[in-house]
């Protein structure tokens, strides 16, 4: 049993992964607070949230959203404040057990930094934090004695199946990956496919950038650098299966042949739920799993052909250095220029070998070389949009 309340810090609390943990701590008010939430600019909803769990303080990025924010939280004794700094300040506070680490891409890497500086324990939802940095926040947790517990559903579901178990006798990871919703087009059907058929997922409901990362397999790339940082494994150690039921939520194989698998409904609950209580199991209100509505489960080989990105990121990983920092800055552009119909969907990939080719190399990696990489990344990236 958990005896005192956590006091929860969530970074990106106005998007999907931030309101279902915000679910949570409304249903379980006896265990958890949440003390400090934070958003990019969605101060509308933000407020609200405020209203309603009075955090000690909140934090808004963009700072055009700073007065209204204001303006609607004048009746409550609510610390506000904007920008950056603040974020990662609100992140460190001394009475802040757990930081949910939820916002979208890059922007989650610095106050990720700052929360791990303070000692914090850190609920990843960020995966592009340790595709970035996965190195330096490695480092970074040891020497602050911090720790991460997962809630992507596939890390969440390996760190499951490693409770009790020996990590030198783990063989294998097995990521299993939806395929999205292209997973049966081919070449030419690719060609063609629109902003909203990339964001209608299958079978999880999930933010935009999230969604169009599964869609093009870039977020299984980046769930297998996240994969191998969490767990301490080689690239040629985790591999990638195709199970579109959505299920099974990952896999492990011990050296004995034995494979543990966690299964579950694909609801993000289940591992926000199971990071803020670990080592303890919350009851949940979802529908159970009913298997015999599913009767077969499926799997199948990733096509790395149709899907290249996925490709890009076993040779971003296997090279290392700032290169998946550049994978990520690519990607983050790609994406956006993407939901904005400046490219096409076969256009992404296209995009991003540019700037892993373009972009200069990097072997041994400050945190300030992946700043300026990020920033040289996105520029690159910017210049191949003007040519196109
Ligand atoms: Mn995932």
């Amino acid at each position: 049993m958990i005896k005192d309340k956590k006091n929860i810090a969530i970074l990106g609390s106005t998007g999907s992964i931030g309101t279902q943990t915000l679910d949570i701590i409304d249903r379980f008010p006896e265990l958890f607070r949440a003390a400090v939430i934070t958003a990019n600019h969605n101060w509308q909803l933000l407020a609200k949230q405020a209203i309603k769990f009075k955090p000690k303080m909140v934090v808004i990025a963009d700072s055009s959203a700073y007065a209204p924010l204001k303006e609607a939280l004048k009746n409550e004794e609510i610390e506000i404040a904007c920008g950056d700094a603040e974020i990662a300040r609100g992140a460190s506070l001394p009475e802040v057990d757990m930081v949910v680490t939820a916002m979208v891409g890059y922007s989650g890497l610095l106050p990720t930094i700052e929360a791990i500086k303070a000692g914090k324990t850190i609920a990843l939802a960020n995966k592009e934090t340790l595709v970035v940095a996965g190195e330096i926040i490695t480092g970074l947790l040891k020497k602050y004695n911090s720790d991460i517990i997962p809630v992507d559903s596939e890390h969440s579901a390996i760190f499951q199946c490693l409770v009790g178990e020996k990590r030198s006798e783990l063989r294998k990871i097995l990521l299993t990956a939806s395929g999205g919703p292209f997973r049966k087009l081919n070449k030419k059907d690719l060609e063609k496919v629109t902003v909203s058929d990339a964001l209608n997922h299958p079978n999880w409901n999930m933010g935009a950038k999230v969604t169009i990362d599964s869609a093009s397999m870039m977020n299984k790339g980046f769930e297998m650098i996240e994969a191998k940082w969490l767990f301490n494994c080689k690239p040629s150690e985790i591999e990638i299966l195709i199970h579109p039921e959505s299920i099974v939520h990952s896999m492990v194989e011990f050296h004995d042949g034995s494979i543990k698998a966690q299964l579950g409904v694909p609801d993000m609950h289940l591992p926000i739920s199971y990071a803020l209580s670990y080592p303890d199991r919350l009851p949940s209100d979802s529908i159970p799993l009913n298997l015999t509505k599913y009767g077969t489960l499926t799997f199948e080989k990733p096509d790395l052909e149709r899907f290249p990105l996925l490709g890009y990121a076993f040779e971003a990983i296997e090279k290392g250095g700032n290169l998946p920092c550049i994978l990520n800055a690519a990607n983050e552009v790609a994406v956006a220029s993407f939901l904005n119909n400046q490219i096409s969907f076969i256009e992404m990939p296209e995009l991003v070998r540019y700037t892993m080719d373009k972009t200069p190399f990097v072997k041994n990696i400050t945190l300030q070389d992946l700043i300026e990489t990020n920033l040289e990344g996105v520029k690159i990236a910017n210049e191949w949009l003007k040519t196109h």
